[in-house]
């Protein structure tokens, strides 16, 4: 699979092309907008999740709810564009400030209507002061001095914020500690940080979410479910509840009922004692200025032994899986299974002893292909000839390919960047000392980073899915999986 996704955090939407999924998959935009909206919950975001109400049009690639195997192109709308026709507009500054505009947008279905998205959840006017303090005396180091970016082009959207009117049109020149503002910056010569942060934002998994669905619809033909849910926020707490298993291998908890008890906490947390505690840690954090990062878990069941490969160290799935999740903005470590704890335990304390029961001896639960059940898949586990493990230390990955246990990676992420209580800084046109630059935020977003890593992992499953199994149409891939999972039923 090959994604690219395209599009600002204020800009009129986001483009997503994915291309690679394969002839024939039934999708529809509420197989999407499901995962959009779930992306869009948990306590602790700010005012923006107000305004936007996240929904997929497809541009491509789809045709009467199949999927014709040419790329597919999706398209999700930011209602705040609206708020930032000028800032953000396309057309050179000297157009957008002579009134040429910003043609309006190409109708979409019901609710997806961009004009009239109404006014910023916080009112208008400068929203965190910035834009009225003015640029101090520099340091003999000028926008026009360097002329980077444009010649003189922060001093310009100065002069354009002071002839529109519009404080956003203002340069951002205070970079944010532990955004991408300031290295972006220098690394692009870039005078006004908006040129940086608009991408940077995190609003951009809005559309690897979207890819991610498609990535999940095609999982799920073969019994394939991936979830998520919150263990840490904070100094708040809870062990995996899947590592340790029962009784003879026995799956120590029902998926659908995890997922029931993740969906219903708002902060994405199973565990409702831990949720209330969470959710009182986010709002001591919001009321103290401050914001809190955390850790999530995902949890894949039904994965067949044998995707990814020990041949090459780009081929072993622990590496890719690991990249994309890094790969999400604010993630700084990820874990497969026991991780980091496997390396304080002895080996007999880590590696999985593998138990044996002849496959194929019960009917296939809901949602898992008789094919793979016959090979010994149980909706917790995929097909693998009957062989399964006592416990879960490796996190369903041995030498770089799936061995039929359940995937479970663990993802932290750090506190968001944006303080409502400021750091230190230094503008980046004076070097003159600043408190940071504050767009409004959110304080946490733990448990959206969640929903968005699970498209993530979707993404790369798909991916070594259709290696393993690939063909031009979901029914060539049917009948190469229903083949494999012959050979595995009968071993
Ligand atoms: C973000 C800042 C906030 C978040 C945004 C990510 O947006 P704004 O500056 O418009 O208030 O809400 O996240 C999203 C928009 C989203 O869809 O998740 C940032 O700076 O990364």
């Amino acid at each position: 699979l090959r994604l690219l996704t395209a599009g600002e955090s204020h800009g009129p939407g986001l483009v997503a092309v994915l291309e690679g999924i394969p002839y024939g998959l039934p999708l529809t935009t509420a197989d999407i907008d499901r995962d959009l909206a779930r992306r869009q919950l948990g306590y602790g975001r700010g005012g923006r999740m107000k305004i936007e109400r996240d929904r997929v049009r497809f541009l491509g690639g789809v045709r009467h709810g199949r999927t014709l195997g040419g790329p597919i192109a999706l398209w999700i709308p930011n209602r705040d564009w609206a708020n930032w026709t000028l800032a953000m507009a396309a057309e050179p500054l000297d157009a957008v400030l002579a009134g040429a505009g910003t043609p309006p947008l190409p109708p979409g279905p019901p609710g997806t209507e961009v004009e009239g998205a109404g006014a910023s959840a916080e009112g208008p006017g400068p929203k965190d002061g910035a834009a009225e303090k003015g640029t101090p005396a520099g340091l003999g180091r000028t926008d026009e001095a360097h002329g980077a970016g444009g010649t003189g082009r922060a001093s310009a959207a100065r002069q354009g914020a002071a002839a529109t009117g519009d404080w956003r049109m203002e340069p951002v020149t205070r970079p944010r500690p532990g955004h991408a503002d300031l290295a972006g910056a220098l690394k692009y010569g870039a005078r006004d940080i908006r040129d940086i942060l608009e991408r940077a934002s995190a609003r951009e998994t809005a559309a690897r979410v979207a890819a991610g669905a498609v990535a999940r619809k095609l999982l799920s033909l073969f019994g394939v479910r991936i979830q998520s849910y919150v263990l840490r926020i904070g100094q708040v707490a809870i062990p995996s509840p899947v590592l340790a298993y029962g009784e003879g291998g026995r799956p120590p908890v029902d998926p659908a009922r995890l997922e029931a008890a993740t969906e219903a906490s708002p902060v994405r947390c199973p565990d409702p004692e831990a949720s209330q505690r969470m959710v009182e840690a986010i709002r001591a954090a919001g009321q103290a200025g401050d914001t809190l990062g955390g850790v999530f878990e995902i949890l894949v069941t039904g994965v067949p032994v044998g995707l990814g490969s020990h041949v090459t160290g780009d081929r072993r799935l622990e590496g890719r899986l690991a990249g994309a999740l890094m790969a999400l903005n604010a993630i700084k470590g990820v874990e497969v299974g026991l991780g980091f704890a496997a390396a304080a335990l002895p080996g007999s304390q880590v590696h999985d002893p593998i138990g044996y029961r002849p496959p194929g001896a019960t009917p296939p639960p809901p949602g898992v292909p008789a094919e793979a059940a016959r090979a010994g898949a149980d909706g917790w586990r995929g097909p693998a000839a009957g062989f399964f493990r006592y416990r879960n230390g490796a996190g369903g990955i041995e030498g770089g390919i799936t061995n039929g246990e359940p995937l479970v990676l663990r993802a932290a992420m750090k506190p968001i960047a944006t303080l409502r209580r400021r750091l230190p800084s230094a503008d980046l046109l004076t070097g003159e000392p600043f408190e940071a630059h504050h767009e409004r935020s959110d304080v946490c977003a733990v448990p959206a980073a969640a929903v968005v890593a699970e498209a993530i992992v979707a993404l790369e499953l798909a991916s070594a899915w259709l290696e393993k199994f690939g063909g031009d149409s979901v029914d060539e891939i049917r009948r190469n999986y229903a083949a494999y999972c012959q050979r595995l039923a009968t071993w």
